[in-house]
C-alpha cells in the first residue's frame, strides 16, 4: 500500500558524518525508531503523521557507522498500537536490538509472552497531544500492573508543561519509569528556574525515574552546528542534559532519536549528534554509565557482567 509523507516532512539525514568522538565498546542507541516500510508495515489509520520509510536494515546500518553495539526501538505513533515492524525489526537484529511497544486495552498473556520474547522490556505512554489521542488513566494502569511482573519498565513523553497534572499517575506506576527527553523543557527557560526544578525533582523524589537526555536537536532555539564539528552545536540544551546526567548518573539514556520524526527547521547529521554527548557527559566514566552500564541494566540485564 502506497504512503504519501505528510507535507513538508523531512527525510532522515542520508550520509551522516563519522563522529569524532568514539563511543565506549558496546554502547547503546537507547532510543530509535522503524518506519514500516509502509508496504510491509501499513502505517496506523490513527496516525497524526505518515513519515518517509525508514526500514530496520537502515537502522542496523547507521548502527555500524557510528559505532553501537545495540539499539532500543522505541514503537513511533504512527504505528498506533501495531507493534509488527518493531517485532520485525527486534527478530532481524540478531539479539542486539531491544524493544518499547505500545499497547492498548487488555493485552493477553500470550500477547506479552510473544513480544517478550521477541525483545519488548518497556511500553510507552504518550502524553503529546499533536501525536495520540487521550487513553484513560485506568487502561494504563492496567497495562502498567500487567507488565510489572514481566520485569518491564514504561516509558513517558509528555511536555514540561504537563508535569504536575500527571505527577500523581506517574508516580504511582509500580514499574521503573523512563521519560523521553527530559520531559521536553522550554530551554529558553533558565535550568535554575522552577519548570525545570520540578522536574529535577520528580526525578529526586522517585528513584525509579530514568531519564533520556536525548533529542537536542528538537529541543533547541540555538539550532544545530554552523558547521561539522563545531563544539557549540545545540549548546542552548547542553546545561538541561549535563545537569540531569551529572545529578542522576545511574539513571540517565541516550539515543539518536533516528529518523527524527516531525522535525520542520532541518534534520540533523546523526555523527554531529554523537559529537554533543561529550559536552553532556564529559567525564569517561559519566559517558560509560550513559551509552553502557544505564541501557544495559535496563534492557539486557541478563548481559552484564559477560559482554562487552
Ligand atoms: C520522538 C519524538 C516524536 C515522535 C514520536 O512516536 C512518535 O511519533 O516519538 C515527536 O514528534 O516529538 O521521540 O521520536
Amino acid at each position: 500500500m502506497p504512503f504519501e509523507k505528510s507535507p513538508g516532512w523531512l527525510d532522515w539525514y542520508a550520509n551522516p558524518s563519522k563522529p569524532r568522538f568514539a563511543l565506549p565498546a558496546g554502547s547503546v542507541d537507547a532510543h530509535c525508531h522503524v518506519f514500516g516500510p509502509g508496504e510491509r508495515f501499513p502505517y496506523a489509520p490513527e496516525r497524526k503523521y505518515t513519515p518517509c520509510d525508514a526500514s530496520c536494515e537502515q537502522l542496523f546500518a547507521l548502527r555500524d557507522h557510528l559505532g553501537f553495539a545495540r539499539n532500543v526501538i522505541v514503537q513511533a505513533t504512527c504505528h498506533g498500537a501495531d507493534n509488527r515492524a518493531l517485532v520485525d525489526a527486534l527478530e532481524r537484529s540478531e539479539g542486539r536490538a531491544r524493544g518499547v511497544a505500545t499497547l492498548r486495552g487488555k493485552p493477553t498473556d500470550a500477547q506479552l509472552q510473544r513480544l517478550h520474547a521477541a525483545g519488548v522490556r518497556g511500553v510507552r505512554f504518550n502524553y503529546v497531544r499533536r501525536l495520540v489521542d487521550f487513553t484513560p488513566a485506568d487502561e494504563l494502569m492496567d497495562i502498567a500492573t500487567r507488565i510489572a511482573p514481566l520485569g518491564w519498565h514504561v516509558v513517558i513523553y509528555f511536555e514540561a508543561p504537563d508535569l504536575p497534572e500527571l505527577w500523581d499517575f506517574f508516580t504511582s506506576l509500580p514499574t521503573v519509569v523512563v521519560v523521553d527527553h527530559m520531559g521536553r523543557p522550554d530551554v529558553t527557560k533558565p535550568v535554575d528556574g522552577p519548570e525545570f526544578g520540578l522536574f529535577l525533582r520528580f526525578m529526586q523524589e522517585n528513584t525509579n525515574v530514568w531519564s533520556k537526555v536525548t533529542c537536542p536537536e528538537r529541543l533547541s532555539h540555538s539550532g544545530p552546528p554552523a558547521r561539522q564539528g563545531e563544539s557549540a552545536a545545540y549548546r542552548d540544551v547542553v546545561p538541561f542534559a549535563r545537569r540531569v546526567v551529572e545529578a542522576f548518573p545511574e539513571r540517565v539514556l541516550w539515543g539518536t532519536d533516528w529518523p527524527h520524526p516531525n522535525l520542520v527547521d532541518h534534520m540533523p547529521d546523526d555523527g554531529l549528534l554523537v559529537d554533543f554527548i561529550p559536552h553532556i557527559a564529559p567525564t569517561a566514566e559519566l559517558q560509560r554509565k550513559l551509552l553502557v552500564d544505564n541501557p544495559m541494566r535496563l534492557y539486557w540485564p541478563e548481559a552484564v557482567g559477560r559482554l562487552a
